[in-house]
């Protein structure tokens, strides 16, 4: 289970703390300025010190601009060069060294593709120069998996499951020595790695993994048994990282089972792995149950401090999500070129059809949806280049909105196709079913909203219960104490706390700013309802914690839009009027939505349909299928 929000907030003390705030005269009266000027523009001043993460700040009602705003650049000129040296023989190996249906007919990739794949230093895209990898920054990575991801998803799970997860774990945990004897051989491709975290009945909760490593009396090794399923590059890999629990002995002196994680070599003995899986795609990279049968491995193959597991884990994945968003950028622009390919030439009823609304509708939700994942992806990619320390909200907003983009975009490819599409030929139905694995794993859309709800609802019930204690010490801060009363105050009767984008966003956008300040006041709003109607319960209630993430999608989508249309129409970009237009279409769109989302947490007929859903899903479970009487009555 998702963990308990900590946060105790009883509802009568936040009715207290009402009581006061509307008494108080300030407050009524002489409500002083509630925004601070920023250099850049005003934004709140309460915004928490703790994390400069938008998302995370959204629940607090607060607008946190310093990682969206202004849209980030990272890239130095040489590396912008180096990048482009790169990008453009990777884009022509893919066009002319990789059969992506040969790929997937033999159901791995071809050996003369891997070998310039291996020559290319496509294994270790993040490997610094000196351990024999090529160095790339997170945002020069994300652009060569873009090109990936236009050609062929199988080759770049392999990849991926190599290097965004396989070995990630050394790059950001390992020792020196960990990282000398390993990562030279995973960078040259001479060795492959995986990533093995889920079990049988381990999946989303992944803290509930029963794979075990003890520690040798001698101190020397650990010996760990166990078994992992779904493991990608499972039969091919060489090095793994494996996550096990070991007993560990608290401060208190009690010993308790915790998760560990561990560099393990097929090579210790002991490591079997399974045929590989037949999928539904992705058919060229290999998946396979990895089992781990009283393996020795090296006590200083712990990866991280003992009992540490969990964390490692988690924030391998926090640091590989961004990687999805951008190869799915890449799909996208891959399968958009096919549908308006198809659209400007096929004529029909005398015309093209792309001169019908029908499909143009089609076509520019399509590209608005590329243009947001392409912006997200490169938001959190400069973020973690920037090093910003929080940014996991941000990454599992990339990962979750990128595959159902992307999904959606390849499925209306196909529609605008229309018998075209459905054909081999064209290739697009490889892709569909190539991307459906992305809404599944490295942690299933549902689990990660859930996630984004839960972690941005317990930071604001932090923030709530250090407001609390603050008037109760008010200790000469009575002005803050009573600005953010204020603020929350006409939040909840919903005045406009004025927030506003002045100064940060091209006046051009001014009305995709209003929208998405708008937003925030009703977001912040809405968080904090819950807060006071449920407290911790709150845990409890998906149907609503699956609004609220939507809703927080929606704002973040607008705000790297806002934020990338604004440079583009700062710098006079050719295409920023254009991009004015995507930005403006969508945050129309995505404001809408906010406001139903946040209506149905709020709406006792919502509430109603809830239940109801609630009782129809229990009603069919029980019955293990449709329980409704066939009209036919048999
Ligand atoms: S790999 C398998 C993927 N599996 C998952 O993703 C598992 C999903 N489950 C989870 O993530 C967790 O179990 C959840 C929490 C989120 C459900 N960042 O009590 P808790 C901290 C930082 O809430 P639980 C695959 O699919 C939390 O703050 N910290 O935990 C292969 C707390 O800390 P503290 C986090 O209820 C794919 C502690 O942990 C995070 O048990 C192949 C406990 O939290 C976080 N995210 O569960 C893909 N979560 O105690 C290939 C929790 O200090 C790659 N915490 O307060 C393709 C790449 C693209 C192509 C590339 C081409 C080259």
């Amino acid at each position: 289970m998702l963990r308990l929000i900590r946060t105790r907030l009883s509802a009568s003390w936040w009715r207290q703390l009402w009581a006061q705030a509307l008494a108080t005269p300030h407050f009524r009266l002489t409500s002083p300025p509630y925004y601070i000027t920023h250099q850049k523009g005003r934004y709140s001043s309460q915004a928490n010190k703790e994390s400069t993460s938008f998302v995370m700040n959204l629940f607090n009602g607060q607008f946190v601009p310093d990682n969206v705003f202004p849209f980030p650049s990272v890239l130095s000129m040489e590396q912008t060069q180096s990048l482009q040296a790169l990008v453009d023989p990777c884009t022509r190996f893919f066009e002319e060294g990789n059969d992506p249906v040969e790929n997937e007919k033999l159901e791995s990739i071809e050996t003369a593709t891997l070998a310039g794949l291996k020559e290319m230093g496509a294994f270790g895209l993040q490997v610094p120069e000196e351990l024999g990898g090529i160095g790339l920054t997170n945002t020069q990575y994300a652009r060569v998996v873009e090109v990936v991801g236009v050609h062929d998803l199988g080759v770049g799970i392999s990849l991926g499951a190599h290097q965004s997860i396989g070995f990630k774990g050394i790059l950001l945990f390992g020792t020196q020595s960990q990282k000398e004897k390993y990562l030279p051989k995973l960078a040259s491709g001479e060795t492959m790695a995986a990533f093995c975290l889920t079990e049988p009945s381990s999946g989303s909760d992944a803290a509930s993994i029963k794979t075990v490593a003890e520690l040798s009396e001698c101190g020397k090794f650990y010996t760990l048994n166990g078994g992992k399923i779904w493991i990608s590059n499972g039969g091919t890999a060489e090095i793994f990282t494996v996550f096990a629990k070991t007993p560990v002995k608290e401060p208190t002196g009690e010993v308790k089972d915790k998760i560990s994680a561990f560099i393990v070599e097929r090579a210790f003995g002991g490591v079997t792995s399974g045929p590989p899986e037949k999928k539904m795609g992705i058919k060229c990279s290999n998946t396979a149950e990895v089992h781990f049968d009283n393996v020795k491995v090296p006590a200083e193959n712990l990866l991280g401090e003992l009992g540490k597991g969990f964390l490692v884990a988690v924030n391998i994945l926090n640091n590989g999500r961004f990687g999805m968003a951008s190869a799915l950028s890449g799909t996208m622009r891959g399968v958009i070129v096919k549908a308006v390919d198809h659209a400007a030439n096929r004529k029909q009823f005398g015309d093209k059809i792309s001169n019908y609304g029908a499909i143009q509708e089609k076509i520019a939700r399509m590209a608005m949806l590329h243009y947001v994942t392409e912006s997200m992806a490169y938001v959190v990619s400069a973020n973690m280049d920037m090093k910003v320390p929080d940014y996991k909200l941000e990454a599992s907003i990339s990962k979750i909105f990128a595959s159902e983009a992307a999904w959606y975009v390849t499925d209306e490819c196909i529609q605008v196709l229309g018998g075209m599409g459905y054909m081999q030929e064209t290739g697009v139905e490889r892709v569909l079913r190539d991307l459906r694995i992305f809404r599944i794993f490295e942690g299933t859309n549902d689990i990660l909203r859930l996630f984004v709800a839960l972690t941005g609802i317990e930071y604001a019930g932090v923030q709530l219960k250090n407001l609390r204690t603050t008037i109760m010490n008010p200790s000469g801060k009575t002005e803050t104490i009573l600005k953010d009363i204020g603020m929350r105050a006409k939040r909840k009767v919903g005045i406009p706390t004025g927030l506003s984008l002045e100064g940060i966003v091209h006046p051009g956008l001014d009305n995709s700013a209003h929208l998405v300040t708008k937003a925030i006041d009703l977001f912040g709003e809405a968080v904090e309802s819950l807060l006071l109607k449920y407290g911790e319960k709150v845990i409890d209630e998906q149907f609503h914690l699956k609004r609220v993430a939507d809703a927080a999608i929606d704002i973040y989508a607008m705000a790297v839009v806002i934020s990338r249309a604004s440079r583009s129409l700062s710098l006079g970009q050719p295409t920023a009027e254009h991009e004015k237009l995507l930005c403006q279409t969508w945050s129309h769109e995505a404001f809408e939505r906010v406001r139903e989302n946040l209506r149905a947490v709020k709406s006792s007929t919502w509430n109603q349909s809830f239940a109801n859903m609630k009782l129809i899903s229990d009603a069919v479970v029980q019955n293990q299928g449709i329980l409704a009487t066939h009209p036919l009555g048999f």
